[in-house]
Protein backbone atom coordinates (compact mmCIF):
# COMPACT_ATOMS: atom_id res chain seq x y z
CA UNK A 1 0.00 0.00 0.00
CA UNK A 2 1.70 3.63 -0.98
CA UNK A 3 1.87 6.07 1.49
CA UNK A 4 -1.79 7.97 2.14
CA UNK A 5 -1.59 11.35 0.09
CA UNK A 6 -4.25 12.35 2.68
CA UNK A 7 -3.91 16.06 4.40
CA UNK A 8 -3.67 19.79 4.31
CA UNK A 9 0.19 20.32 2.49
CA UNK A 10 1.86 23.59 2.18
CA UNK A 11 3.59 24.37 -0.38
CA UNK A 12 7.94 24.76 0.01
CA UNK A 13 9.17 24.72 -3.46
CA UNK A 14 7.99 24.91 -7.19
CA UNK A 15 10.59 24.20 -10.06
CA UNK A 16 9.42 25.45 -13.54
CA UNK A 17 6.09 26.09 -12.98
CA UNK A 18 6.26 29.23 -15.61
CA UNK A 19 7.63 26.40 -17.94
CA UNK A 20 4.60 24.10 -17.24
CA UNK A 21 2.18 27.22 -17.39
CA UNK A 22 3.37 28.62 -20.73
CA UNK A 23 2.11 25.27 -22.45
CA UNK A 24 -1.33 26.49 -21.43
CA UNK A 25 -1.86 29.84 -21.11
CA UNK A 26 -0.11 33.44 -21.71
CA UNK A 27 1.99 35.46 -19.47
CA UNK A 28 -0.40 37.95 -17.61
CA UNK A 29 -1.92 35.59 -16.16
CA UNK A 30 1.46 33.48 -15.36
CA UNK A 31 2.92 36.34 -13.51
CA UNK A 32 -0.19 36.49 -10.71
CA UNK A 33 0.01 32.23 -10.49
CA UNK A 34 3.86 32.30 -10.34
CA UNK A 35 3.59 33.92 -6.57
CA UNK A 36 1.44 32.08 -5.01
CA UNK A 37 2.27 29.47 -2.31
CA UNK A 38 -0.30 26.88 -2.90
CA UNK A 39 -1.78 24.58 -0.53
CA UNK A 40 -3.49 21.11 -1.47
CA UNK A 41 -5.89 19.35 0.75
CA UNK A 42 -6.23 15.80 0.25
CA UNK A 43 -9.68 13.60 0.89
CA UNK A 44 -9.79 9.96 0.51
CA UNK A 45 -12.76 7.57 1.01
CA UNK A 46 -11.63 4.14 -0.73
CA UNK A 47 -11.00 4.73 -4.16
CA UNK A 48 -12.83 8.19 -3.50
CA UNK A 49 -10.31 10.94 -3.79
CA UNK A 50 -11.19 15.27 -3.25
CA UNK A 51 -7.87 17.58 -4.69
CA UNK A 52 -8.45 21.01 -3.64
CA UNK A 53 -5.40 23.13 -4.84
CA UNK A 54 -5.62 26.35 -2.58
CA UNK A 55 -4.85 29.93 -3.02
CA UNK A 56 -5.62 33.73 -2.17
CA UNK A 57 -6.27 34.35 -5.80
CA UNK A 58 -7.99 31.29 -7.13
CA UNK A 59 -9.02 28.04 -5.67
CA UNK A 60 -9.21 24.49 -8.31
CA UNK A 61 -10.65 21.52 -7.31
CA UNK A 62 -11.34 17.81 -8.76
CA UNK A 63 -13.31 14.58 -7.25
CA UNK A 64 -12.73 11.74 -8.87
CA UNK A 65 -12.28 7.86 -8.22
CA UNK A 66 -9.52 5.64 -9.81
CA UNK A 67 -9.90 3.77 -12.79
CA UNK A 68 -12.51 5.75 -13.87
CA UNK A 69 -12.49 8.24 -16.73
CA UNK A 70 -14.30 11.55 -15.82
CA UNK A 71 -14.73 14.55 -17.59
CA UNK A 72 -12.60 17.60 -16.38
CA UNK A 73 -12.89 20.97 -16.74
CA UNK A 74 -9.89 23.34 -15.69
CA UNK A 75 -12.12 26.24 -14.63
CA UNK A 76 -9.69 29.38 -13.55
CA UNK A 77 -6.84 27.71 -14.65
CA UNK A 78 -6.71 27.35 -18.89
CA UNK A 79 -10.36 26.64 -19.06
CA UNK A 80 -9.91 23.40 -21.00
CA UNK A 81 -12.00 20.52 -21.10
CA UNK A 82 -9.98 17.32 -21.32
CA UNK A 83 -10.32 13.69 -20.19
CA UNK A 84 -8.84 12.39 -16.93
CA UNK A 85 -8.03 9.21 -15.77
CA UNK A 86 -5.87 8.42 -12.45
CA UNK A 87 -4.52 4.81 -11.15
CA UNK A 88 -1.62 4.27 -8.91
CA UNK A 89 1.51 3.45 -10.82
CA UNK A 90 3.55 1.86 -7.95
CA UNK A 91 3.46 4.91 -5.32
CA UNK A 92 1.95 7.35 -7.59
CA UNK A 93 -1.19 8.40 -7.91
CA UNK A 94 -1.15 8.93 -11.71
CA UNK A 95 -3.32 11.29 -14.20
CA UNK A 96 -3.44 11.24 -18.11
CA UNK A 97 -4.97 14.54 -19.39
CA UNK A 98 -6.45 13.87 -22.72
CA UNK A 99 -7.46 16.49 -24.82
CA UNK A 100 -5.83 19.80 -27.33
CA UNK A 101 -2.77 19.41 -24.94
CA UNK A 102 -0.40 16.84 -25.89
CA UNK A 103 1.44 14.82 -22.84
CA UNK A 104 -0.11 16.64 -19.97
CA UNK A 105 -0.35 14.99 -16.43
CA UNK A 106 0.54 14.90 -13.26
CA UNK A 107 1.64 12.68 -10.48
CA UNK A 108 1.25 12.86 -6.80
CA UNK A 109 3.41 10.97 -4.01
CA UNK A 110 4.81 11.01 -0.69
CA UNK A 111 8.02 10.86 0.15
CA UNK A 112 9.23 10.90 3.40
CA UNK A 113 6.74 13.71 5.36
CA UNK A 114 6.52 15.54 2.09
CA UNK A 115 3.80 15.14 -0.88
CA UNK A 116 5.48 15.75 -3.95
CA UNK A 117 3.84 16.80 -7.38
CA UNK A 118 5.04 16.57 -10.84
CA UNK A 119 2.77 18.61 -13.81
CA UNK A 120 3.78 17.93 -17.10
CA UNK A 121 2.31 19.24 -20.61
CA UNK A 122 4.39 19.47 -23.75
CA UNK A 123 7.67 19.05 -23.31
CA UNK A 124 7.67 20.73 -19.25
CA UNK A 125 7.48 19.49 -16.55
CA UNK A 126 6.95 21.66 -12.95
CA UNK A 127 8.00 19.72 -10.29
CA UNK A 128 6.50 21.13 -6.57
CA UNK A 129 7.26 19.76 -3.16
C1 LIG B 1 -3.66 20.67 -10.74
O1 LIG B 1 -2.92 20.01 -9.81
C2 LIG B 1 -3.90 22.12 -10.63
C3 LIG B 1 -2.79 22.85 -9.96
O2 LIG B 1 -4.16 20.07 -11.62
C4 LIG B 1 -2.71 24.27 -10.43
C5 LIG B 1 -1.54 24.27 -11.25
C6 LIG B 1 -1.38 24.86 -12.36
C7 LIG B 1 -2.17 25.87 -12.97
C8 LIG B 1 -2.31 25.49 -14.39
C9 LIG B 1 -2.29 26.36 -15.33
C10 LIG B 1 -2.14 27.81 -15.07
C11 LIG B 1 -3.41 28.51 -15.31
C12 LIG B 1 -3.81 29.58 -14.66
C13 LIG B 1 -3.06 30.24 -13.57
C14 LIG B 1 -4.02 30.95 -12.69
C15 LIG B 1 -4.15 30.71 -11.42
C16 LIG B 1 -3.31 29.78 -10.67
C17 LIG B 1 -4.11 29.36 -9.47
C18 LIG B 1 -3.66 28.04 -9.02
C19 LIG B 1 -4.44 27.64 -7.82
C20 LIG B 1 -5.75 27.04 -8.11
C21 LIG B 1 -2.80 18.60 -9.97
C22 LIG B 1 -3.44 17.87 -8.87
C23 LIG B 1 -4.92 17.76 -8.92
O3 LIG B 1 -3.07 18.37 -7.61
O4 LIG B 1 -5.59 18.85 -9.40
Amino acid sequence: MPASLCGTWDMISNVNFDGYMSALISVYLRKIALRLKLRKVIEQQGDQYIIKTLSTFRNYAISFKTGQVFEEFTKGLDNRHIKSTVTWQGNKLTCEQVGEKKNRGWAHWVEGDKLHLELHCDGEVCKQV
